[in-house]
């Protein structure tokens, strides 16, 4: 059916994005039967760190007497400040109240007991069930941590993830602390040396084969500081050349890297505390022309590095970027990040991941980005009809599908190996 007008455009983009499956290929959100790692609830959403570092805007508290407080009470102290004293206009905060409202929850009042009540009762799987729903997310991508206690002794257990939530094998103290982490694999029954030889490559890969067998992941993930530089000679260089990429191209799977956090500038305010940088995308061009049989996955911190990232993958096709991570994830930042995608990549990108902490968040993270894209895309196709062109319903769901679900499968399926 061809659109005609642009009100025609606008109705079968909204449409479209309403009805289109989503793949969401970033969270840090677990599988229900993972147990209480899956952080749902009202005083979760609260206690989110972007809401911890707003309210430290607004109060003198020591922070240290902060992360001292019940969860409860912390969540009482951010409502109280965010929500009642002031207008919740950032987008962490605005973003608690369309989560409420998106799952029937009328946010009219100010007495946090009324919301805590309607959360009560519920069962994470089911919760899991109707957030899902609402969003019409029909796949989450878990991030999933081998260094983490209480995680490794959930996979030992045997437990796996239902079907619709996948694993990611997410490996940072490897590439940021290896000094230290090296110490761990040793405890684990790795040999590894002091020196970066033959026998210390060989452990730190059966390290990762073992992890793959036990995750079946979808992608290997990692965090990088604006510093990040590549080739290094350095810990993380080496791991990076002798480790990361030989074992993901042997299995196909995307190496992806989180660029541009730097970790705890403030340590007091814990996850609260990390920055942003720019970094020098040298290290990915270089990554990029060396290997280009791996596939990758990237996303950047930064907003002074998305044109030249967007322009990188105008000339690697075995490069795959993705979202608006973290500081990024702003209607105003998403809207010319995507704007700026599309006009150098087409639809061959991943335009957003929700990067839930929270299970509910998925709600408010997927509905402020659809109201983004819908002005983007209606102006986008409007531009295109203008011309003469053909515009078809078919065309824009084909577009919106692959942009929300098929470019994600489809790349994991690529093979660029000769
Ligand atoms: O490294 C990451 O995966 C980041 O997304 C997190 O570390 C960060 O704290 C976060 O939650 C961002 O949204
Ligand atoms: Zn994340």
């Amino acid at each position: 059916m061809i659109l005609t007008t642009e009100k025609g455009i606008r109705n079968t983009v909204e449409e479209a994005i309403e009805n289109q499956e989503i793949t969401d290929i970033h969270t840090h959100l677990f599988s229900p039967n993972f147990g209480d790692i899956l952080l749902w609830d009202i005083d979760e959403l609260l206690t989110y760190h972007y809401l911890v570092a707003e309210v430290m805007r607004w109060t003198d508290m020591d922070p240290a007497l902060f992360w001292r407080m019940e969860k409860k009470e912390q969540a009482e102290l951010i409502w109280q400040k965010l929500f009642v004293e002031r207008t919740p206009v950032s987008e962490a905060a605005r973003g608690v109240l369309t989560t409420l409202k998106e799952m029937g929850i009328d946010p009219k009042t100010k007495n946090l007991d009324t919301y805590r009540a309607e959360f009560a009762g519920r069962t994470a799987a089911a919760q899991v069930g109707a957030v899902m729903k609402q969003a019409n997310v029909s796949n989450i991508v878990m991030t999933n941590d081998p260094f983490d206690e209480q995680e490794r002794a959930i996979w030992f257990e045997g437990t796996r993830p239902q079907d619709d939530f996948h694993a990611v094998l997410r490996i940072d103290p490897l590439l940021n602390d290896f000094q230290n982490t090296k110490e761990k694999l040793r405890e684990w029954g790795y040999d590894i040396q002091d020196e970066w030889n033959g026998r210390t490559i060989k452990e730190v890969n059966r390290f990762l084969e073992d992890w793959i067998d036990i995750m079946n992941p979808l992608y290997m993930a990692v965090s990088l500081p604006p510093s990040f530089a590549y080739p290094e000679e350095s810990d993380r260089g080496r791991v990076i050349r002798d480790c990361i990429l030989p074992v993901t191209k042997k299995h196909n799977i995307p190496f992806a890297l989180m660029i541009g956090v730097k970790k705890r500038v403030n340590p007091d305010l814990i996850d609260a505390g990390d920055f942003v940088g720019k970094a020098d995308i040298r290290a990915l061009e270089n990554l990029l022309a060396e290997n280009q049989e791996n596939k990758f996955l990237v996303t950047m911190l930064s907003r002074e590095n998305q044109h030249e990232l967007a322009v990188l993958a105008r000339k690697f096709r075995h490069l795959m970027i993705f979202g608006c991570w973290w500081f990024m994830n702003n209607p105003v930042i998403v809207n010319e990040v995507t704007r700026m995608r599309l006009e150098l990549l087409n639809t061959s990108f991943i335009p957003q991941h929700s990067d839930a902490r929270v299970l509910e968040q998925v709600v408010y993270k997927w509905r402020h980005t659809k109201t983004v894209l819908k002005d983007v895309l209606t102006e986008k196709y409007e531009d295109v009809r203008s011309t003469g062109w053909p515009v078809t319903k078919e065309d824009i769901e084909k577009d919106i599908a692959a942009m929300f679900h098929e470019n994600f499968w489809n790349f994991l399926d690529k093979d660029f190996r000769k």
